[in-house]
């Protein structure tokens, strides 16, 4: 069995990011997305709201699993049991930091390695960062991630203007 990770912060997933997971559980027998606890940001969604929205999205992947994760990705890699960790690349910005932490991955862990998968055209342009920032100044999301995500995005800006 070859299983991979896709680690991210995924605050909130986008069709981006379900793109490369989807693509990702055809080409591996297992795939563990892992939502990393991060203390560091302050991201809208929790960790938790942030693994149960991608695990309702992603409820029609058979050999998909979603939780989360804090320290080191490869750790979390060797945790599963996993041999490769999964990074997408959208643009030669992506490029120098995934090359850098694909590389520091390697030197910490031999025995994982790191694979790209490159966006597909439409949502090469898709980040958590701009969705949310349309949403919060009230544009329409629809096009950028799933309508269950939309509504949760939605609620959460309600709640923060009470
Ligand atoms: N199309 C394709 N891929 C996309 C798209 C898109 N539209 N949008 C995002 N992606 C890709 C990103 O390039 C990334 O590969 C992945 O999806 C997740 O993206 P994000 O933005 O949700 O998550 P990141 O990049 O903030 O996640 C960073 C990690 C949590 C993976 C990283 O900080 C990490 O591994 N931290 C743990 C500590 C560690 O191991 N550090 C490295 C060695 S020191």
């Amino acid at each position: 069995m070859v299983r991979a990770i896709y680690p991210g912060s995924f605050d909130p997933a986008t069709f981006g990011h379900l793109d490369v997971i989807k693509r990702a559980a055809e080409l591996f027998d297992e795939v563990i997305v892992g939502v990393l606890m991060n203390s560091e940001k302050s991201p809208l969604f929790s960790v938790e709201e942030r693994v149960n929205i991608l695990k309702k999205v992603t409820a029609d992947i058979p050999n998909l699993k979603v939780t989360s994760f804090s320290g080191l990705s490869v750790n979390f890699a060797r945790s599963c049991d996993a041999k490769v960790i999964i990074r997408g690349l959208r643009a030669i910005t992506d490029f120098e930091y995934e090359l850098q932490m694909a590389q520091t991955n390697r030197v910490l862990a031999r025995d994982v390695d790191t694979m790209f998968l490159t966006t597909s055209l439409e949502y090469a342009y898709l980040s958590s960062t701009t969705v949310k920032e349309a949403a919060y100044f009230g544009a329409d999301i629809s096009k950028f991630v799933p309508e269950y995500v939309v509504e949760k995005v939605r609620e959460k800006f309600a709640q923060k203007e009470k």
